[in-house]
């Protein structure tokens, strides 16, 4: 028997400012995903999505923080915590959660659920930082923000979010980032994460960052929770995204970097827990953004050529 793949669609549009996020789960499935993992040598169990209200029906500035900006907090909170206990329950069912966002806000909820039992390494393929804060966040958006809430900064630091020492600080290394806000910079230099930017893919090839990358997240950890934001392409590629950023990864290193992440994984099953996030189909092309979504998925657990 393979691994079981628990599909955990979370329509979260919270975290974003452009409305359509929402509609990444359906655009993923509907790209093939369950045929692509199914080929991958994996058995995807569908959970279907979590249910949440409509942000028009909701006030962003209604429960804000004391202090800083972070647009539906309060709604964001509520469906993590709903998120987290999912994910919880698939690992202890023996299944791998795959969490469908969404904005890239539900990684709170994932990877509190993915940490409750596990020491926690993390990759983080986005061309974003995350680490906002409410207080440094230039947009208010609290898709800006999932690692400084895992890592309780600034506001988070007494919220239930805080999931650090669990999620290891140390074991997180940032994939091909290139933008990142004034104030969020001194966050991430002062970190004890790993980054590696764009210029180090040009510079020493994807293959070898990656393989760095999962040095620094299986350190000393108990598996590795992968998040994959599609912005991290070149928006050439995954033109469907809330926060294109020009000069992003190729298709084909997208590829190798996920399949470097399978070898590592059918080597010595350190996989435990990923989310694909940021899909647009409102402003995608034909739902190529989501294509590549569901393809990427397939090579995280191995699709092969031969
Ligand atoms: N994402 N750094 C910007 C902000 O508003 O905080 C952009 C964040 C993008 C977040 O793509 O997941
Ligand atoms: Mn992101
Ligand atoms: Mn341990
Ligand atoms: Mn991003």
């Amino acid at each position: 028997m393979g691994t079981t793949v628990r599909i955990i669609g979370a329509p979260m549009d919270y975290g974003a400012d452009r409305r359509g996020v929402d509609m990444g789960p359906s655009a993923i499935r509907y790209a093939g995903l369950a045929d692509g993992l199914e080929r991958a040598g994996v058995d995807p169990v569908d959970a279907g999505d979590l249910l949440m209200p409509r942000a028009e029906e909701r006030d962003p500035d209604a429960n804000q923080p004391s202090h800083g900006n972070a647009k539906f907090l309060r709604e964001v909170e509520d469906i993590c915590r709903r998120l987290s206990d999912q994910v919880a329950d698939a690992l202890a069912n023996g299944e791998f959660p795959l969490v469908l966002g969404g904005d890239h806000s539900v990684a709170i909820g994932s990877m509190h659920g993915s940490a409750r039992d596990a020491d926690l390494g993390t990759i983080w393929f986005d061309a974003h930082a995350d680490l906002n804060t409410p207080e440094t966040s230039p947009s208010g958006n609290v898709h800006g923000m999932p690692l400084a809430a895992t890592l309780g900064r600034g506001m988070f630091e007494t919220t239930e979010w805080a999931t650090a020492p669990r999620v290891r600080e140390d074991a997180i290394a940032y994939v091909g980032l290139r933008s990142i806000d004034e104030r969020e910079r001194e966050l991430v230099r002062e970190s004890e994460m790993t980054a590696f930017t764009m210029a180090d893919i040009d510079e020493r090839g994807m293959t070898a960052v990656v393989e760095d990358a999962l040095d620094v997240a299986t350190d000393g950890t108990d598996g590795v929770h992968v998040s994959l934001d599609l912005d991290w392409l070149d928006p050439k590629t995954a033109p469907g995204v809330g926060t294109p950023v020009r000069g992003g990864v190729t298709y084909r290193e997208a590829h190798a970097a996920l399949e470097t992440v399978s070898q590592r994984h059918d080597a010595d099953g350190i996989l435990r827990s990923m989310d694909v996030v940021e899909v647009n189909p409102i402003l995608d092309e034909g739902n190529e953004t989501a294509t590549v979504a569901a393809e990427l998925t397939a090579s995280a657990f191995g699709k092969r050529i031969l």
